[in-house]
C-alpha cells in the first residue's frame, strides 16, 4: 500500500507527458518534484485505495455499500479523478445503488484503470485465495468500472500483488514463470490480457527499447493499455523497487497509475525495507497521510493472521 502511494507521488507531475519529454527534462526521474498539492502529495489511485482498505478493515471483508459511501466521502478533485469514475461516484451520491452505478458508465461500463490501480489492498488481503481474490477484485470493480476489462484488470493486477507477496525477495524471481501464473490466472473474456501477458514473455528476453515497450503494452488510462506495462515494469526491474517504480514513470502516459500499480507489485514483492527512505520521508503525512497508510496496512494483516 505504501508502493502504491509512493508511484502515485513520483509519476503525479508528469501524468500525461511522453517518454522523451520527461527524459529530456528529468532524465530518469528519481525525485518527488513539486507538482498540483506539492511534492510527494498522493492523488485519486491512492486516495481510492484508502477507501477500500478502510472498508476491508471495518467490515472484515467486501461490503460493496460500505466502499462506495467510503469513495464518494474521500472524493477530493483536486486529486484529479477520472470522469467516468466521477459519473459513478456523482450516482452513488444520488441514491443509485453501489452495484448499478458502474454499469452507466460508458453505456456498458468502463474499461479505465480506475479499479486496477487503487487495487492492493483487495491483493494483499485475499493473497492466499485466488477465487476470492477475484470475486472481490471484479465486485470491487463493479463500483465504477462495471465492464468486463476494467473488472479483469482489477483482478489481475491483485492477482499480481498477491503472487508478489508470496514470493521470497532473496532468492532470484523466476520471470518467465511469475508470467506463466497470471496468463492462468486470466478469465476467458480477457483475451487482450493473455496477449499483452505473452508479449511481456517476449520483450523479457531481451532488453527492449521503451518505445517498443510502449507499442506492444501501451501506457493511457485503460486497463489493458496500462495494468501489463505495470506488471512488466515490475517484472523486468524486480532487484530492486525504485528501478521498477523509476523505470514505470519514465514510460511516460499514464505515469502516476503506472507508477502505483508498480509499486505496489514491488512493495508487495521487497516490503517497506526496499522502499528509498528519501521517498517514504517525502510524502505527505497528515489526516490520511504516510503514517495512516502504513498503520492501515498493518490492521489488515492482523486480521488476516487472526
Ligand atoms: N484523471 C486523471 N488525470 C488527469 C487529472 C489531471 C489533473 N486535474 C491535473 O491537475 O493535472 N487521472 C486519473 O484517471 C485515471 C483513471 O481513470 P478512471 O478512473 O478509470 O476513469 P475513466 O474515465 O472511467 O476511464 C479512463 C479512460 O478510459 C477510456 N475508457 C474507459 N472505458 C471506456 C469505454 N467503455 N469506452 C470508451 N473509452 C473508455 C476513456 O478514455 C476514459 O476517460 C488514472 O490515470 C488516474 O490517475
Ligand atoms: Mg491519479
Ligand atoms: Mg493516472
Amino acid at each position: 500500500m505504501l508502493g502504491t502511494h509512493v508511484g502515485d507521488a513520483l509519476g503525479m507531475p508528469v501524468e500525461g507527458y511522453d517518454y522523451k519529454t520527461i527524459e529530456a527534462n528529468y532524465g530518469e526521474l528519481r525525485q518527488m518534484l513539486d507538482a498540483r498539492m506539492g511534492a510527494g502529495t498522493y492523488t485519486d489511485d491512492t486516495e481510492m485505495m484508502i477507501g477500500i482498505a478502510e472498508s476491508i478493515v471495518e467490515y472484515k471483508g467486501f461490503n460493496g455499500k460500505d466502499m462506495a459511501d467510503r469513495f464518494v466521502n474521500l472524493y477530493n478533485p483536486e486529486r484529479g479523478y477520472g470522469r467516468g469514475t466521477v459519473s459513478a461516484l456523482s450516482l452513488i451520491k444520488n441514491g443509485i445503488g453501489w452495484n448499478f452505478a458502474g454499469e452507466r458508465v460508458f453505456g456498458g461500463g468502463s474499461f479505465g484503470n480506475g479499479s486496477s490501480m487503487r487495487i492492493a489492498p483487495i491483493g494483499a488481503f485475499y493473497y492466499d485465495d485466488p477465487n476470492k481474490l477475484r470475486e472481490v477484485a471484479y465486485d470491487s470493480s463493479r463500483i465504477t468500472h462495471a465492464h468486463p476489462l476494467g473488472k479483469e484488470g482489477a483482478a489481475l493486477q491483485a492477482f499480481a500483488v498477491a503472487n508478489a507477496i508470496n514470493l521470497d525477495p532473496s532468492e532470484e524471481l523466476d520471470k518467465q514463470s511469475f508470467v506463466s501464473d497470471l496468463i492462468r490466472f486470466v478469465a476467458d473474456e480477457g483475451e487482450i490480457y493473455r496477449t499483452k501477458l505473452q508479449y511481456i514473455k517476449e520483450l523479457l528476453e531481451g532488453v527492449p527499447h521503451k518505445a517498443e515497450v510502449i507499442n506492444k503494452l501501451g501506457h493511457d488510462s485503460s486497463a489493458p493499455n496500462s495494468v501489463p506495462t505495470a506488471i512488466y515494469a515490475f517484472i523486468s526491474h524486480s532487484h530492486d523497487f525504485e528501478d521498477s517504480v523509476a523505470y514505470a514513470v519514465s514510460l511516460g502516459g499514464d505515469t502516476d497509475t503506472i507508477g502505483a500499480m508498480t509499486g505496489a507489485t514491488s512493495g508487495a514483492y521487497h516490503g517497506k525495507r526496499g522502499i528509498p527512505k528519501r521517498w517514504l520521508d517525502v510524502l505527505e503525512n497528515g489526516e490520511r497521510g504516510r503514517n495512516y497508510i502504513e498503520t492501515l496496512a498493518e490492521k489488515l494483516w492482523e486480521l488476516k493472521a487472526l
